[in-house]
């Protein structure tokens, strides 16, 4: 196998699909050494199929906005890979959604599930509906016309969705909802992220941000580092990055930064509690606005305008909002500032060059299918939970979530030591995630 000639046949099959493509090339790079010395892949062409997905559902979702307006989305579910299991992975909603973002989405969810320990395939979905400015009715109504669709591509063994970028609790409960009254099964695992009273996991809210830290613990643990009185640079001021505040502050960091699409939040004593929950409230408004922090916050938080967190003087940089989010000119910045570790939580944070150079640097870089994996790890414990029909507690969930991001801490290691003894995580979580998909398909025939 050779990268450079598969990706020049991808380019050409599909044209202007920019971050699947990327996404292909960052994992091809790191496996082609392995993937090599074995014959029986080639001869198999596991990475040919596993390149393409599955399938592909594309629907058109119709609804009525507050004014009394008709209004049509796109809708769509990426069913990549169930060498190991059911498809399983969010539903984004955003304004930019297209196949080729669900598609690197949904690739990167399959080697980050086989990562996880739990028997879960990789699939992605969503809508290019844009959330802002919208009412609860409204995303109530959207979120029922798109399960119009989606409910005959779902079941607790086939295919379970989970929250993304623009989808959290409220919109999973509305979605749940709706699949129940069209399908008429009362199975609890045919999403995750539910709410408590339905079928949900304790913990599952805070999952993708508490396990980003436990990783960044272990990372930092190997290379003879303490997270203490660290301060950390977070992006957006999600689901994610609110999981992560919490984390970063019990542990003992301080949260310097958090952004939006308007501009960065300047937290230079860290973010208190109070700062926090008001995410909540920024998040459930539908505003998109960090500067509202700042607003509500004037004392602690100063707001700047068209500025990254990236911009911000920190020790460790974690991506946490959207694809690309960080350049070759951010990660200058930041090692300007005196900062060399990057831990990725969002889904492919960093842009190709600017890992290349941080790793050249000598950052200490963990990309985002290993850092941000306890997310759908604690949606495997969910349906776990749905399967039993039983709900554990905080600690139970909390203390498998632990096990799970060192589990994969310990696959990167393995995985990715180099001769000189520095590991490199891109390669180790490439392919460890690798070679348990490649095997599983090789096992199973050509199907
Ligand atoms: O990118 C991700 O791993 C998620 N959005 C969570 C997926 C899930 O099924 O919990």
């Amino acid at each position: 196998m050779k990268t450079a000639e598969i990706m020049q046949r991808l380019a050409a099959k599909h044209p202007g699909e920019a971050e699947y493509l990327q996404a292909v090339q960052e994992v091809l790079e790191s496996i082609e050494e392995v993937y090599n010395q074995h014959p029986e892949f080639e001869k198999a062409q596991i990475v040919e199929r596993m390149v393409e997905p599955d399938r592909i559902f594309t629907f058109r979702v119709t609804w009525v906005d507050d004014k009394g307006q008709v209004q049509t989305n796109l809708g769509y579910r990426v069913q990549f890979n169930s060498a190991i299991g059911p498809y399983k992975g969010g539903l984004r909603f955003h304004k930019a959604v297209t196949p080729s973002m669900l598609k690197f989405l949904g690739f990167e969810q399959t080697f980050k599930n086989a990562l996880t320990t739990l028997p879960m395939g990789g699939g992605k979905g969503g809508s290019d509906f844009d959330p802002v400015g919208k009412s609860d009715a409204e995303i109530m109504r959207f979120c029922q016309a798109f399960m119009l669709e989606l409910w005959r591509c779902i079941g607790p063994d086939q295919d379970v969705p989970a929250g993304d970028v623009g989808v959290g609790g409220r919109e999973i409960g509305f979605l749940n909802g709706m699949y129940q009254k069209l399908a008429r099964q009362y199975h609890t695992g045919v999403l995750t992220g539910k709410g408590m009273t339905f079928g949900g996991s304790v913990l599952r809210p805070e999952a993708t941000g508490f396990g980003a830290l436990y990783f960044t613990q272990h990372m930092l643990h190997k290379a003879g580092k303490d997270i203490k009185g660290m301060r950390v640079a977070l992006s957006g001021f999600g689901n994610v990055a609110w999981g992560a505040a919490i984390k970063a502050v019990q542990l003992g960091a301080k949260v310097v930064a958090i952004s939006g699409p308007d501009g960065v939040c300047e937290i230079k004593d860290g973010i208190t509690p109070e700062m926090i929950d008001y995410m909540l409230v920024m998040r459930a408004s539908n505003h998109n606005k960090v500067e509202e922090m700042a607003q509500k916050f004037p004392a602690q938080a100063k707001f700047t305008a068209g500025k990254k967190s990236w911009s911000v003087p920190c020790d460790i940089a974690m991506p946490s909002a959207f694809q690309n989010e960080l350049s070759l000119e951010d990660a200058k910045e930041l090692e300007k500032n005196g900062c060399k570790i990057c831990a990725e939580i969002s889904n492919m944070g960093c842009q190709a060059d600017a890992i290349h150079y941080m790793q050249k640097q000598g950052f200490l870089f963990a990309p985002g299918k290993a850092v941000n994996a306890g997310g759908v790890a604690t949606s495997g414990l969910e349906m776990t939970q749905n399967a039993e029909h039983l709900s554990w507690k905080g600690e139970e969930v909390d203390e498998r979530l632990h096990h799970i991001m060192e589990s994969i801490h310990e696959q990167c290691v393995k995985f990715g030591t180099q001769a000189d003894g520095h590991v490199d995580y891109v390669k180790g979580a490439n392919i460890a995630g690798f070679m348990k998909v490649a095997t599983a398909m090789l096992e199973q025939g050509i199907i």
